[in-house]
Parts: structure tokens; C-alpha cells; sequence
């Protein structure tokens, strides 16, 4: 992520309570009840396929996404990344949004893992429609790559936490689907859009071939993600994840926590939500911060912050001297991300300290 936060991170250092972490929602700390869970799991050598905790949560996370079988992944990097690896050849590209994360923020690990290149367009708010996805894709051609797959980001993260219209979703992957290409969703916080729009999360993601999906962040896991598809297709994921070092032996105690993520984490979602609206109707009254409340649809939002003459390093760093964590994501956007972690009054006592911050 772009961040200018090293001095606040050194500030950071320097803390003596907790702070209010708004830096993201993989910060979560595992409940209790997840501690318990995870202390007493049943567990047994997963490269075998013999972790019993596991394979719960495997058949779990299909039986939600309606699917054949699931993939439990260390992080949600690896689960795009093996989704890629399997929908693609090398050689070919891979449609996404400019500030998509598996182009962004992965390490370059398409290129690296794959052999394939972001083919990137910029959309409104994230959503990639149907139309900025026909202008992109190649299909057999003797003189530019052919595209491998379409991959989709719902919520969008760097375009603060957007929603796709799930009308929108259906004719990319049915478009894209005539075409003969696949598509793989970055779902890290698809349950968050699910959530928010009211509506199943099968049903949401259903067209999509591939569904990666986090239960580290707002679901509230201390590790781990979910890959999501055919059987066929998690079996031969099951080889890459070996392949990049995720073969995790006695994971159920990770499983454990996933497992009570999976079940308890979506309706919580619900309070995340209406903080972070909280949090962007009071930045959007204090002077110098560019945010239009409407626009926050979920549990992220990110503010211009140029009007307050600070770039997003200076403003973090006199935050987190307040006790506020927030990551700049470019020079003048501060993301400010609600979780589990943070009640209502934090996040009053956060526009307290970024009121005070802009004063002096
Ligand atoms: N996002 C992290 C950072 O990497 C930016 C965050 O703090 O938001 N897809 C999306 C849409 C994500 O936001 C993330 C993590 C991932 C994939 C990767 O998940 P992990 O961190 O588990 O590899």
C-alpha cells in the first residue's frame, strides 16, 4: 500500500494504551470464543488432507458459496494468485481495475507465478462494467496477448470499499463467459457487499468461476482465506498451494477460528458498516476533508485531505501521536477502514483527534 507512515509507525512504537487502529480490518484480534476454539482443535496433517478442522471449514465455505469444494489458504494473496495461476497460461494477460489488488498490491506475483500481465482499466468507483471489460479482452489474435481471465474486485477496496451492482457482476461474467474466459472475483470482503446489499452470498457470486474470499478481516480470523470453485479446480489449487509454501500440516487451530469467522462474522459486518458512515459524515464536516458520505457504502472510506494543507504521511503521523492510526494511500488520500476492534465512541473519539489534528 502506498504509505508515507514509517515515522508513525515509529510513533507508533511509543504508545502506551491501545490505540484506535482504523489502519485496516486485517488488524482484528482473534474473540475468546476463537481462542477457546483454536486451543481445542482437532487437527492432523492437511497436506494429506487429514486435518479434520479443515476439511470442516472446507465444506463449510462450499456448501455457503453453493459450490463443489473449497480451499483453505494462508492469505488472500495466495488464493488470487493460485486462481490466477489457474485460469491462465503463460504469455497471456489478466483484466482487472487500476487500483485493483491483484495487480497493486501482490507483489507482481502474476508475473512472477504465472507468467501473465495486468491488462488494467480505470473505472467509476471501482466497477468494472461490462464495457471496459469488451474494450480489453483479446481472444486468439497473431499480434497482442490474449487475455486469460477477468478478474473482478467486489468490495473494491482502493476505490473505498464499493460495491459492484450484482447486475453489473452477472453481465461481465455472462459476457465474458461467451467469449469463452473465465472470471475470478477477489472477494476478500465479499460478505461485506453481501451484507450490505441485503442479499446471499452464493447468489452474489455465483457466475464467478473462482471466488477468493478473507476470513482476516472483517470476519474477524486471525489468518487465513478461502479459494472457492469446482472440484476440479480446487484439487489442482491444492498442488499450487503447495507449490507456494501454504502445505500448513496442522492448521486447525487456524481452521478453528475460521470456522466461527465464517459462521459469526457476516452479521456483525452490519455495525462496520454504519461506523464507517459514521466516521464520513463527521470528516465531511470538518474543514480541508474531501469525502461524500453517500459514496461509503461499506466499511472503508478514503479521504482527500489536500484542503488541509497536510499530505496523508504528515496528517497520519500527527494521528498517530493522537492515538489514531490511519494509512495513507497516496499522497493525499488517508483510508480509514472500521472493524470488529473499533466501537462507535472510538471512532467519535478518532474525529475528535482528527478535528484537533488539523487545528495545529
Ligand atoms: N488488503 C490489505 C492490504 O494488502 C492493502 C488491506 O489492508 O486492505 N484482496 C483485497 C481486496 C485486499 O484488500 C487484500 C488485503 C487482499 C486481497 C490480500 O489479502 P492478504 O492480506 O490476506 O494477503
Amino acid at each position: 500500500m502506498y504509505t508515507s507512515t514509517a515515522e508513525a509507525e515509529l510513533s507508533v512504537s511509543k504508545r502506551t494504551q491501545p490505540a484506535i487502529d482504523l489502519r485496516s480490518d486485517t488488524v482484528t484480534k482473534p474473540s475468546p470464543e476463537m481462542r477457546r476454539a483454536m486451543f481445542e482443535a482437532e487437527v492432523g496433517d492437511d497436506v494429506y488432507a487429514e486435518d479434520p478442522t479443515i476439511n470442516r471449514l472446507e465444506k463449510r465455505a462450499a456448501e455457503i458459496f453453493g459450490r463443489e469444494a473449497a480451499l483453505f489458504v494462508p492469505s488472500g494473496t495466495m488464493g488470487n494468485q493460485i486462481a490466477i495461476k489457474l485460469h491462465t497460461h503463460h504469455g497471456q494477460e489478466v483484466i482487472c481495475e487500476e487500483r485493483g489488488h491483484v495487480f497493486n498490491y501482490e507483489m507482481a506475483m502474476m508475473a512472477h507465478f504465472s507468467g501473465v500481465v495486468p491488462r488494467t482499466v480505470w473505472a467509476e468507483d471501482g466497477v468494472l462494467t461490462w464495457k471496459h471489460v469488451e474494450a480489453k479482452l483479446k481472444t486468439k489474435s497473431y499480434h497482442a496477448a490474449r487475455t486469460g481471465v477477468v478478474s473482478l474486485e467486489n468490495t473494491h477496496n482502493m476505490a473505498g470499499g464499493t460495491i459492484t451492482p450484482p447486475e453489473v457482476f452477472d453481465e461481465v461474467c455472462n459476457r465474458t463467459h461467451d467469449t469463452g474466459l473465465p472470471v475470478h472475483l477477489d472477494g476478500a470482503r465479499v460478505f461485506n457487499a453481501a451484507v450490505a446489499l441485503g442479499i446471499d452470498v452464493a447468489k452474489l457470486t455465483a457466475k464467478a468461476d473462482t471466488v477468493m474470499f478473507c476470513l482476516s478481516k472483517g470476519l474477524g480470523a486471525p489468518v487465513g482465506s478461502m479459494l472457492v470453485g469446482t472440484a476440479e479446480m480446487i484439487d489442482r489449487g491444492r498442488i499450487y498451494r503447495k507449490a507456494l509454501g501454504g502445505g500448513m500440516r496442522q492448521a486447525g487451530i487456524l481452521a478453528a477460528a475460521g470456522l466461527i469467522a465464517l459462521e459469526q462474522g457476516p452479521q456483525k459486518l452490519v455495525q462496520d458498516h454504519a461506523n464507517a458512515k459514521f466516521l464520513a459524515e463527521g470528516l465531511a464536516r470538518l474543514p480541508g476533508f474531501k469525502i461524500d458520505p453517500a459514496k461509503v457504502q461499506t466499511n472503508i472510506l478514503i479521504c482527500d485531505v489536500s484542503g488541509t494543507g497536510m499530505t496523508s504521511g504528515e496528517l497520519s503521523k500527527k494521528l498517530a501521536a493522537k492515538n489514531v492510526l490511519a494509512n495513507g494511500v497516496g499522497p493525499q488520500l488517508i483510508r480509514f477502514v472500521t472493524h470488529l476492534d473499533v466501537s462507535r465512541e472510538q471512532c467519535a473519539e478518532a474525529l475528535e483527534a482528527i478535528a484537533a489534528s488539523v487545528k495545529n
